[in-house]
């Protein structure tokens, strides 16, 4: 999955970053940019697929809200038994295959399913989560039978969440989902947006089962309704109903890890997150090239200022889903107007940007300026590469120069 591009455009200047520059700070300061650092190290090395269990009775739509997520067939829909006797993780892949999924399948939910099998439900889940524990609890529930006996599912969810919290020392959030909220009454309003009426029943769907989950969990981290119909055809989008699964997948990156963030939005292809990981890298670096900056340091530690500040445009690239290669970031660097000329390296062009990205005022540049030049970049970058602006507005934004938000 990762290669030596990733290596070199993400991993790298990090690595020189903590080596060679952070030692040489002030305490006050260093403490602030390894914060950042680690942050990025999250984001970019220490990177991992995220986990879910998804959890729900046969038929409620786990497979479908699966290939919603993806926007691709990766799951089998429809009722084939499950053939497996044990709750098992299963990998599901996007169409290059550099981003996966990892789904805890729980056989079982409701139905008396369990008494088909030879082992015990509890076996199976001490089997499956030996080796790994779901970020998350996703529980469904079909909008229709939300007042179907989801108190006894809802018992079993609560173990399973236990059952992880004794192994792992975690406690995963538990997020509701009402699938198949289309199926609502009145039937004739099936495609969305929907209308009022249909609306106010998919209210009530929701507020039920924030009732009942919230009546037997103390720490319910949100409820959705949603809808994930789609149809494919040979691997293509035919058909699609999806209602408000953006939100529950925008949702859903805030209870993930950030070591997670980079496969999520490489999954969901969602600009929305693609945007708020982008941002969440932008603060990062341009604090660290302020905090390197306001020190008064030898013109040699400049390219570690440009280092962090590629290295963060090859993180939005790769977030928005292109291959990083150099071609990709120079044509980027073309557009906004740095001449990377013929570096051909990494470090080299880093080097060689060290000398004009920066306004470089004798041997000291500002932190100030260092910070804005960086939040500019990132805004340029995710105006090209994430909503795929063209090349003169990006330029625009990087040359309107702004002080980056606060990082949190
Ligand atoms: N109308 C509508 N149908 C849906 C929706 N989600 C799933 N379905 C249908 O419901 C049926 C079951 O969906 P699956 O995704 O296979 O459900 P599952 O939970 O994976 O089922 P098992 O794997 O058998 O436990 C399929 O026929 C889906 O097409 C939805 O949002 N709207
Ligand atoms: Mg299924």
């Amino acid at each position: 999955m990762r290669d030596d591009n990733q290596k070199e455009y993400l991993e790298e200047p990090l690595k020189m970053l903590r080596k060679k520059v952070l030692p040489k700070l002030p305490p006050h300061v260093q403490n602030k940019v390894n914060h950042e650092v680690e942050r990025l190290e999250d984001l970019f090395v220490d990177t991992r697929a995220p986990r879910f269990a998804i959890v729900g009775r046969r038929g409620a739509g786990k497979s479908t809200l699966v290939n919603a997520i993806f926007q691709a067939p990766v799951a089998d829909i429809g009722t084939v038994t499950a053939e497996t006797e044990h709750a098992s993780w299963h990998t599901y892949k996007n169409a290059t295959e550099e981003a996966v999924m990892e789904v805890l399948d729980t056989r079982g939910f409701g139905e008396g399913d369990r008494r088909r099998f030879q082992t015990s439900e509890e076996d199976a889940w001490n089997e499956a989560l030996k080796t790994r524990y779901p970020d998350a609890i996703l529980f469904l529930v079909k909008a229709k039978e939300v007042d179907a006996r989801v108190s006894e599912d809802i018992e079993q969810l609560k173990k399973l969440r236990e059952k992880v919290s004794e192994m792992h020392d975690y406690l995963p959030p538990v997020i509701g989902v009402v699938t198949q909220v289309d199926e609502l009454d009145p039937a004739y309003d099936s495609d969305p947006p929907f209308g009022e009426e249909k609306l106010t029943h998919i209210t009530q769907a929701k507020e039920h089962l924030q009732h009942m989950l919230g009546e037997q969990l103390s720490d319910v981290a949100g409820i959705f309704p949603v809808c994930a119909y789609t149809a494919f055809k040979d691997g293509e989008m035919v058909y699609d109903r999806r209602w408000k699964i953006e939100e529950l997948i925008d949702f859903l990156l805030d209870q993930l890890p950030e070591t997670t963030w980079m496969q999520w939005a490489r999954i969901t292809q969602a600009k929305t997150i693609q945007a708020r990981i982008a941002k969440t890298m932008g603060k990062s670096a341009s604090a660290i090239a302020g905090g390197v900056g306001a020190q008064p340091i030898p013109l040699a530690d400049l390219p570690f200022i440009t280092g962090i500040q590629l290295s963060m445009i090859a993180g939005i690239a790769y977030v928005s889903g292109r291959k990083l290669d150099r071609k990709g970031l120079t044509e980027f660097l073309g557009a906004i107007g740095a001449n990377v000329g013929t570096a051909f390296a990494f470090r080299q062009i880093a080097r060689s940007l060290g000398k004009f990205t920066l306004p470089v005022a004798g041997h000291a540049i500002s932190g100030t300026l260092a910070a804005t030049a960086t939040w500019g970049l990132c805004k340029a970058a995710i105006l090209y590469y994430i909503e795929k602006r063209p090349a003169h507005e990006a330029k625009q934004a990087y040359e309107s120069r702004s002080e980056p938000p606060e990082a949190p």
